[in-house]
Order: structure tokens, then sequence, then C-alpha cells
């Protein structure tokens, strides 16, 4: 069994207008048809932060975003649904909320393109990824409420 193209990672990103937004931003996520699969409110280290976005490193804007994410507090979680990982990008919108749709989360909620209110993995692979850097199996709930152990994946 594999979860494979059907788990998305996405962590709602620090600050207090994020805070107030965070039960607006969990209906549009559940209304969407994603299932929370893990959850926690957890605040990144800086090398943490620095290897979650190791890729970003050589672009100029990278120190103010480990800078942000450190800040305070994310939202992490696990969310599934069939195509997860496409169907997520489409519902938070372009990176730059000025270019994000109306109604997408980042056009609703996000601030700036640094304090873009979420984030969602870009790939299936990048999903796994960074699902496992958050969270062990014993986080993970199935529809049945079972612990996603080892030996069923
Ligand atoms: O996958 P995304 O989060 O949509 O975008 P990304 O992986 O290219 O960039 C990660 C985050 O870095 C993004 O959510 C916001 C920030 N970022 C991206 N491009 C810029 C940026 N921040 C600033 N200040 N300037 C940028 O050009």
């Amino acid at each position: 069994k594999t979860l494979y193209g059907k788990i998305t990672f996405t962590m709602i990103k620090p600050g207090e207008r994020n805070q107030e937004n965070i039960g607006p931003i969990l209906t549009k996520i559940t209304e969407n048809g994603f299932r929370i699969e893990a959850m926690k409110l957890v605040k990144l280290r800086t090398k943490q932060a620095e290897v979650f976005y190791s890729h970003l490193s050589d672009k100029p804007f990278y120190n103010d975003l480990v800078k942000y994410m450190t800040s305070g507090p994310v939202l992490a979680m696990i969310l599934e649904k069939e195509n997860a990982v496409s169907d997520f990008r489409v519902l938070i919108g372009d990176t730059d909320p000025t270019k994000a749709k109306e109604g997408t989360i980042r056009n609703l909620y996000a601030e700036s393109l640094q304090k873009n209110a979420i984030h969602g993995s870009d790939s299936d692979e990048n999903a796994a990824l960074e699902a496992g850097f958050f969270f062990s199996t014993s986080e993970r709930y199935n529809k049945n409420g079972e612990c996603f152990l080892k030996d069923t994946w």
C-alpha cells in the first residue's frame, strides 16, 4: 500500500494575522475535500528551516525566509485527497499573492510575497519528504483512526 500521489504537506505560516485566520483556512481546506491525516503546532529551529528550504539557499530572500519561518509556530499538516499535491496548489494559489486567483487561500489571507500565509508541497516526492520531516508514522491517522504503522506502507 502506498499513499504516494494521495497526500500533500502544508503549513500555515507564522504570524498573528495567520493565527487569526487559522479557522477560516482550515474550513477552506476541509470544504475542498482534504482529510487531515496529521496536524501539529510547532516552532522550527533555524537549522530545520534552513534544511526545509535548502533548495532556495542561493536566493537573495533565503535568510529573510528562514528568519520569518522561525519567528513563531507553524501549523503543520499532512492532507489526504486524490491528486492532493496539484489540487492543493490550485486551492492556495500563486506564490505571489498579487497573482493568486480570487478565492484562493493566498489571495484571501496572504500579507506579502514572503508572508504568503501557507505552504503547499510542489511534487509527490517533496510531499513525502516534507511529511516525513515533520511527522513520524505514529502521528499519522487513516480514515479509521488507525496509525500509519511502518508495515502498512
Ligand atoms: O512553493 P512556493 O511556496 O509557492 O514557492 P517557493 O518554493 O518558490 O518559495 C518558498 C517561499 O519563499 C514562498 O512561499 C515565499 C518565499 N518567496 C518566494 N519567492 C520570493 C519569496 N520571498 C521573497 N521575499 N521574494 C521572492 O521573490
